[in-house]
């Protein structure tokens, strides 16, 4: 057994998120060489960090990222602050020669992605970036049947990632709550948090794409900003859809907005084939439609797959309960986890690395600057 000493940064949604899926893996994946130890967590607020440690089992608190950076006793680092720190933190990480593991988007811009990934690699580090919905299996399943090339050539990727917690005017902007509403923390709004998940699943389910043409929307333009209680402007882009060509001569279309009144996370993609399609939705991941163009007659129709079987025939549901039986969000998360301990025994990356994720980026800044300048813009 090979330890790998975590240091969390970050006890928010992520910090809870990315623990859980540490402490359920040697329980779900016992073969794994290398086990995670919740070493340190780390935090600016002495009081609820230390609040955190105890409730999910972390060994020690720190409240300065940079201490934690220089303990000898800290294999690995967990980015789960605001987007604005990933990059000073994944560098400083990468100098003192731990794994880093960051949460998407992985930085503010393409350069920065840039100057990270070649960071982590310059040193040799382990890296991921948390694009969670890979791994759910369904989506995962996805990946397979599409390599299997039985969709046959693809012609449409459509994608949409629509939530409505911003159409209150009051809600405010900033803070440990909502610093995703606040440009100089996030970087953008919709793109960098919910489109770059649409974005990284159709690269790597579909392969690269090579210009867009976006539209942006700020539908309210000024909020309070939690930090000095002014009414500031809002810099984030509240809704996003774009346009785009992929490598493979397939059309996307893809839509992600705050103010999509009823929705939550309603996170969507379809895929048509020249043989068959495939459709996904998140408010029911364990399930993966599909239509093969070769069923026959009165048959023929979207078939539904619940992904929940055992025989190795659907990912990672093997390691569960018992089949017919569901998993949830929170598995991706631990899917993701358990892949980068797989990755540290077999030397290899594990996906998306930061490099990888550069290429979200990319596509990230092309549709914000197309929508910024009316024009299409090349990836
Ligand atoms: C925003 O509300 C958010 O939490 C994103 O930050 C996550 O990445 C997404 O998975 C769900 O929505």
């Amino acid at each position: 057994m090979t330890q790998m000493r975590l240091g969390m940064i970050g006890y928010g949604f992520m910090g809870r998120a990315h623990t859980n899926a540490f402490k359920r893996v040697p329980d779900f994946f016992p073969e794994l060489k290398y086990k995670p130890v919740l070493q340190a967590a780390c935090g600016r607020n002495q009081e609820k960090v230390d609040a955190f440690a105890a409730q999910w089992g972390y060994a020690s608190t720190e409240t300065d990222w940079r201490k934690l950076l220089e303990r000898d006793d800290i294999d690995a680092v967990d980015i789960c602050a605001p987007n604005d720190r990933h990059k000073e933190i994944a560098l400083a990480a990468a100098a003192h020669g731990k794994m880093v593991l960051c949460e998407k988007p992985l930085a503010m811009n393409t350069a920065d992605g840039i100057e990270m990934a070649d960071a982590v690699e310059k040193v040799g580090v382990a890296n991921t970036v948390w694009y969670n919905y890979r791994r759910v299996p369904a989506v995962m399943l996805a990946k397979q049947i599409i390599e299997s090339g039985k969709l046959g050539r693809i012609y449409h990727y459509r994608a949409n990632f629509l939530q409505d917690w911003c159409i209150s005017e009051e809600v405010p902007q900033g803070g440990a709550s909502n610093w995703r509403l606040a440009i100089d923390e996030a970087g953008s709004g919709v793109t960098g948090d919910l489109l770059a998940h649409c974005i990284d699943t159709a690269l790597w389910l579909n392969g690269s794409i090579s210009q867009v043409s976006g539209m942006s929307e700020t539908f309210v333009k000024e909020r309070v900003h939690v930090e000095t209680g002014e009414l500031t402007p809002v810099g984030i882009d509240d809704a996003c859809a774009f346009l785009c060509r992929f490598d493979n001569g397939s059309l996307g279309l893809f839509e992600s907005s705050r103010y999509a009144c009823g929705h939550k996370a309603l996170y969507t993609f379809e895929i048509n084939g020249a043989n068959a399609s495939i459709r996904w939705d998140l408010h029911d991941l364990h399930r993966l439609e599909f239509f093969d163009k070769a069923d026959q007659g009165a048959l023929r129709g979207w078939r539904t797959i619940h992904v929940s079987d055992h025989g190795g025939d659907h990912p990672y549901m093997g390691r569960w309960w018992v089949p017919g039986l569901q998993i949830g969000y929170e598995h991706s998360f631990v899917h993701q986890a358990a892949d980068f301990m797989a990755s540290l025994e077999k030397n290899e990356p594990c996906s998306p690395t930061f490099r990888e994720a550069v290429e979200t980026q990319k596509v990230c800044e092309a549709v914000l600057n197309s929508a910024a300048n009316e024009a299409w813009m090349k990836v």
